[in-house]
């Protein structure tokens, strides 16, 4: 290999618009995560086209002719970063064109039905799988060596120990809420029967020392102004104690910052709600999935403890902390009834917020690896690779168990919806984007409850418009995102 100067070998990292909009709130963690890893390597460029113009994009591609381009990708993106990853390939001609990212972790060799263009796939952490791709690389010349994706899966699970500051420093945020996601952890324990995530993240918790935390956050805060933090670590309190020690911190810090959290309820009390306050959470998020004791069993929730949860609910009620909770319904062996303890323990827990998941097999979880024991039989054998592409669509049925199909779980899914919102909570039809929007705009949770419930009253024409847009996951419809997000900012600042 002939030495080569730093700045002759660029490196794009590159999300996706989501045809879905999904991606449109937030910066995405991984791009700057693998930017800071990648920055003394070589010349790294991150570009995130969540509101952007893809074509813009490609004709870049076109004239600039990176070495690679690496895009990151969620489910619900992933057949935007397929057609962008050819039409970069055939733009540049002969630029490396590398995947990774959540649900490039959970496809695995799947990767392989669906597409040519893509030279290397990252399965799991995408730090250490850096540097093998660097040395592949060296004597790489983009024309198709393997006659299909090449594949790395790092040897080992990345300690968050040795992780540096993101390069925020490269990414314009210009376009997107001042939220900053921050990761203390990766990895998760609890292995629910469902969840892919220690598939893509190891069933192990690979944590940052508490004074890492810190600094990252006075860094933020101080060079970039952002004082509003969403957590994305799988459940921010696995240990009691070190969520503890984080929030004890934040309150020593003297750091003004606001945050959310994916958090479990049997390690969380009131004393450490409000601890968590003083620290400065604005919401926490938690996944209860059922109200019914032998669904929560078979998930292996291991969450049973209905009273408790109710005690944690009130209590963040009482300190002024948003309680978003999560509920699966159509899990292998629910049924009417089952349903209908999950309905009535929502209307006893009673938290600000809620979300209703309709049940879907994902790929390499328990429920798929031992897909006898729950009695699902797919009706689609590529179900693998087709998943992405109907992410949403209520038409297509790939699965059923012996309770239910997916039509069946579908119509339970409205149901539960319907009751949901006879109740004093808010229905989360967007999961929590608009929830953190509005908290992280300074909105609270009293104003944004009566806006939701009686927006005639509240608001203007101009403000129905983007509101209603919003709650109705037609966010699409509107024409003008930027004055949607200023509408929004708008009015969490009246009801401050
Ligand atoms: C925070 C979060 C969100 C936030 C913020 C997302 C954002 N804009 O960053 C919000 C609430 C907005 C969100 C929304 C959604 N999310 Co989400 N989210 C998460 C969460 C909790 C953390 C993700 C994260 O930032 N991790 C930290 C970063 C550093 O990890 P990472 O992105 O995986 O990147 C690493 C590797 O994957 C790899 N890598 C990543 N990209 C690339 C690229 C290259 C080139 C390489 C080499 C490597 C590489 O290297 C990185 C460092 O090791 C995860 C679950 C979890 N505990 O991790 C779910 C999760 C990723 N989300 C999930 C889903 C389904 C969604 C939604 C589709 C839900 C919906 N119906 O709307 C949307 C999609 C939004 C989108 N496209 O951005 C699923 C993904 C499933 C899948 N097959 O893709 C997960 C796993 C949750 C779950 N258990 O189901 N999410």
């Amino acid at each position: 290999m002939h030495t080569m100067h730093k700045n002759d070998f660029v490196f794009h990292l590159v999300r996706a618009k989501s045809a879905k909009m999904t991606n449109r709130f937030y910066p995405n963690l991984a791009l700057p995560t693998l930017a800071s890893v990648l920055r003394d390597k070589c010349k790294v460029e991150i570009h995130d086209l969540g509101r952007d113009n893809s074509s813009n994009y490609t004709k870049y591609v076109r004239d600039t002719k990176p070495r690679v381009i690496g895009f990151t990708s969620f489910i619900d993106d992933f057949d935007e970063v397929l057609s962008l990853a050819s039409e970069c390939k055939q733009a540049s001609g002969n630029s490396v064109i590398v995947v990774g990212g959540p649900h490039v972790s959970l496809l695995g060799e799947a990767i392989n039905k669906l597409t040519k263009s893509v030279d290397f796939a990252v399965v799991g952490d995408g730090e250490p799988a850096i540097g093998d791709l660097l040395k592949m690389l060296a004597d790489y010349d983009g024309r198709p060596k393997f006659d299909k994706t090449f594949i790395i899966r790092p040897k080992y699970l990345y300690s968050l120990q040795s992780a540096s500051w993101p390069a925020w420093d490269l990414y314009d945020r210009t376009p997107f809420f001042p939220v900053l996601p921050i990761e203390t952890s990766r990895g998760c324990t609890y292995a629910c029967k469902y969840c892919g995530e220690g598939q893509m993240y190891g069933k192990k918790v690979r944590a940052k020392s508490v004074e890492q935390v810190v600094m990252e956050l006075k860094r933020n805060v101080e060079e970039l102004g952002v004082r509003f933090f969403r957590f994305t670590d799988s459940t921010l309190n696995f240990s009691k104690k070190r969520f503890f020690d984080l929030c004890r911190a934040f309150v020593d810090s003297g750091l003004d910052i606001h945050w959310s959290a994916y958090a479990r309820f049997e390690n969380i009390d009131a004393n450490a709600v409000a601890l968590a306050k003083e620290a400065g959470c604005v919401a926490l998020f938690f996944g209860v999935e059922s109200g019914s004791e032998s669904i929560l069993k078979a998930m292996r929730k291991n969450l049973t403890n209905f009273d408790h949860m109710q005690r944690v609910v009130a209590a963040a009620k009482d300190t002024g902390v948003h309680t978003h909770c999560n509920f699966i319904v159509g899990f292998p062996d629910e049924s009417a009834h089952t349903v209908s303890e999950t309905v009535q323990f929502i209307r006893n827990l009673n938290p600000d917020s809620v979300h209703i998941s309709t049940f879907f097999v994902v790929p390499e979880t328990d429920v798929h690896i031992n897909a006898e024991k729950y009695g699902i039989r797919f009706l689609d054998p590529n179900w693998i690779p087709n998943l992405h592409r109907f992410f949403g669509d209520s038409t297509y049925s790939y699965f059923r168990h012996r309770t239910m199909t997916q039509e069946d779980i579908r119509k339970y899914y409205f149901v539960m919806r319907n009751e949901v919102e006879k109740i004093n909570t808010i229905y989360w039809n967007l999961k929590d984007h608009l929830l953190l929007t509005w908290l992280s705009a300074g909105g609270n949770v009293e104003g944004l409850k009566k806006i939701w419930r009686e927006p005639d009253k509240y608001l203007n024409r101009h403000e129905l418009e983007h509101f209603e847009a919003f709650k109705e996951k037609d966010i699409h419809k509107v024409d003008d995102e930027q004055n949607g997000n200023a509408v929004i900012r708008d009015l969490a600042i009246k009801f401050r």
